[in-house]
C-alpha cells in the first residue's frame, strides 16, 4: 500500500493565493517534512480571505495546521514538529534542552526593533546581542555548523525562516544587515538557505516577505 501523505495548511502568498508564501512557522514544518523526508501535500491558504472549511478545522484561523491520523487537525509549529518528531523518529531532530532557547529571542526583537520609530530605544542593540549570542554558541559550544553541531535540529529549522525573513525585511525597510563581524551566523545561514529543504520550501519571492510585513512595519 503507497504511504498516504500529510497534509498541512500553510500560508499563501500576499496577492498570490496560488503560491505558497511567507509564514515562517509554516516554513519550519514543511522543512521538517523534508528534513524527515516525509510525503506530505499542502493546501495554501490566503489568509486575507480564509475559507470556512479552513476556519472550520483552525478555529483561530492561523496556519499551520497538520491533519492528525484520527483526521482532526493540530494547529502550532511547536506542536505540529514534535508530533513529526515523535511520529517519524529518524533522522532524529531533537537538540538537548540546554540548546533549545539558543537564538529564540532573535525573532521578537527582529519585530521590535522593525517598529521602532527612534534610532535611540536601544532597540536595534538589543537585536545585534541576540545575534550576537547566536554567533558566540556556533563559535563556542560546538563542533560543527548548526545549533547541535555537526547536525541539523529542530532548532536550526525553527531559526532558518525567521532569519530569511529578518535579513530581507529590514534590509528593505531599514536598509540595515547583520553586523559583518558576526561571521558565524553570516556562514550559519548561507548554509542553511541553501539547503535543498530550505530552497524548496522557502517563499517563491522576497516580495512575498515584504508585502507580508509591510502592514506591521506602520501599524
Ligand atoms: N504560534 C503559531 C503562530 C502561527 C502564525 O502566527 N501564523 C500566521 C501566519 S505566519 C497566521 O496564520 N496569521 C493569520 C491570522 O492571524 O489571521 C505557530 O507557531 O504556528
Amino acid at each position: 500500500m503507497a504511504a498516504v501523505a500529510a497534509e498541512v495548511c500553510v500560508k499563501a502568498a500576499v496577492g498570490a493565493p496560488d503560491v505558497l508564501g511567507d509564514c515562517p512557522f509554516s516554513q519550519r514544518v514543511l522543512l521538517t517534512l523534508e528534513e524527515k523526508k516525509i510525503p506530505y501535500d499542502t493546501k495554501l491558504i490566503d489568509v486575507s480571505n480564509k475559507p470556512d472549511w479552513f476556519l472550520a478545522i483552525s478555529p483561530e484561523g492561523k496556519v499551520p495546521v497538520y491533519k492528525l491520523d484520527d483526521g482532526k487537525w493540530a494547529p502550532d509549529s511547536d506542536v505540529i514538529t514534535q508530533i513529526l518528531e515523535e511520529k517519524f523518529p529518524n533522522p532524529s531532530l531533537v537538540a538537548p534542552q540546554e540548546y533549545s532557547s539558543v537564538g529564540s529571542k532573535i525573532f521578537s526583537s527582529f519585530i521590535k526593533f522593525l517598529k521602532s520609530k527612534d534610532a535611540n530605544d536601544g532597540l536595534e542593540q538589543a537585536l545585534v546581542d541576540e545575534l550576537h549570542g547566536l554567533d558566540e554558541h556556533l563559535k563556542q559550544h560546538v563542533s560543527g555548523p548548526y545549533v547541535n553541531g555537526e547536525n541539523i535540529s529542530a532548532v536550526d529549522l525553527s531559526l532558518a525562516p525567521k532569519l530569511f525573513h529578518l535579513i530581507i525585511v529590514l534590509d528593505h525597510f531599514k536598509g540595515w544587515k547583520v553586523p559583518e563581524n558576526l561571521t558565524y551566523v553570516h556562514a550559519y545561514v548561507k548554509l542553511l538557505f541553501s539547503r535543498e529543504s530550505f530552497v524548496k520550501t522557502k517563499p517563491a519571492k522576497d516580495e512575498y516577505v515584504i508585502a507580508g510585513w509591510a502592514p506591521k512595519v506602520n501599524a
